[in-house]
């Protein structure tokens, strides 16, 4: 058996794919979870000692579309940093990612800063706005391939988000249509049911994981839900969109050759 690769090779692996914005192979072996999850700390501890701020988490394979389509079978999560956000109405330079999909999400601000160790019921309470949000998700492996703990070990693919006009919370978000649409024509649609049952759920579920005590929630930090539909080929140029039932709209705009 090969020697499973350690922390501090998988965040260099990883960090240089994303700088450099080229693929590399799965490891050998996939890494643990607990190993995952700390290279996602050592990323995150690296790009803060250099300047880059937390910004929020986001959640994965929330729903049966992305666990089938990735082939995964647990929820997971990741970092967002300053640098992942693009403004809404902004603009998204596809020559800085690899192989960049897109999907339609909900998310989630945070009112007030919540310990890591708060139960699920004050995380879910400290909400004081939702929106709808657009991913932007670029897998640092070659052609989108990986195991469960190789995702989490690239912070689960994160590399861009949007998210449109705050909302405050309404009663009910168990059952709001989501559509993606690129230039005004749809290429995803789907219901916020299919993220867990109802997105408040997922907030239940980024408490239940263990290993993720540097996802700080700080006042104001932004928790992505996870996508309620497949994620689609980012196009090479034009207005991306997608719209929550009830709770907006965000859009952005691809720009870049490749
Ligand atoms: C991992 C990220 C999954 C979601 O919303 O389910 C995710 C991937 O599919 O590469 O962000
Ligand atoms: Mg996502």
């Amino acid at each position: 058996m090969p020697r499973p690769a350690s922390v501090g090779e998988l965040t260099a692996l990883l960090s240089d794919a994303a700088r450099s914005a080229r693929a590399v192979p799965q490891p050998s072996q996939e890494p643990s979870l607990i190993t995952a999850y700390a290279v996602q700390a050592q990323m995150l501890a690296d790009a803060e000692a250099v300047g880059a701020r937390l910004v929020g988490a986001k959640l994965g394979f929330t729903s049966r579309a992305k666990m089938e389509q990735m082939g995964v079978d647990k929820v997971i999560a990741g970092f967002l940093l300053d640098s992942h956000h693009v403004p809404a109405g902004g603009t998204v330079d596809r020559s800085a990612l690899i192989h960049p999909r897109v999907e339609p999400e909900i998310a989630f601000r945070i009112g007030r800063d919540v310990a890591p160790d708060a139960p699920a019921e004050e995380l879910l309470d400290s909400v004081d706005g939702v929106a709808a949000a657009l991913e932007v998700i670029d897998s640092r492996y070659r052609d989108f391939r990986f195991r469960l703990g190789d995702v989490i070990a690239d912070n689960t693919s994160a590399a861009r988000f949007a998210v449109g006009a705050w909302r405050p919370v309404p009663d009910d978000l168990s059952d709001l249509a989501v559509t993606m649409t690129f230039e005004d024509e749809p290429v995803a649609s789907g219901s916020t049911a299919a993220i867990l049952g109802d997105p408040w759920e997922a907030l239940r579920a980024l408490r239940s994981l263990s290993n993720v005590g540097h996802l700080r929630l700080p006042a104001g930090a932004i928790i992505l839900a996870g996508a309620a539909t497949e994620a689609v080929a980012l196009p090479h140029h034009g207005v991306v969109a997608a719209t929550v039932g009830g709770i907006g709209r965000v859009e952005f705009t691809v720009a870049g050759p490749s």
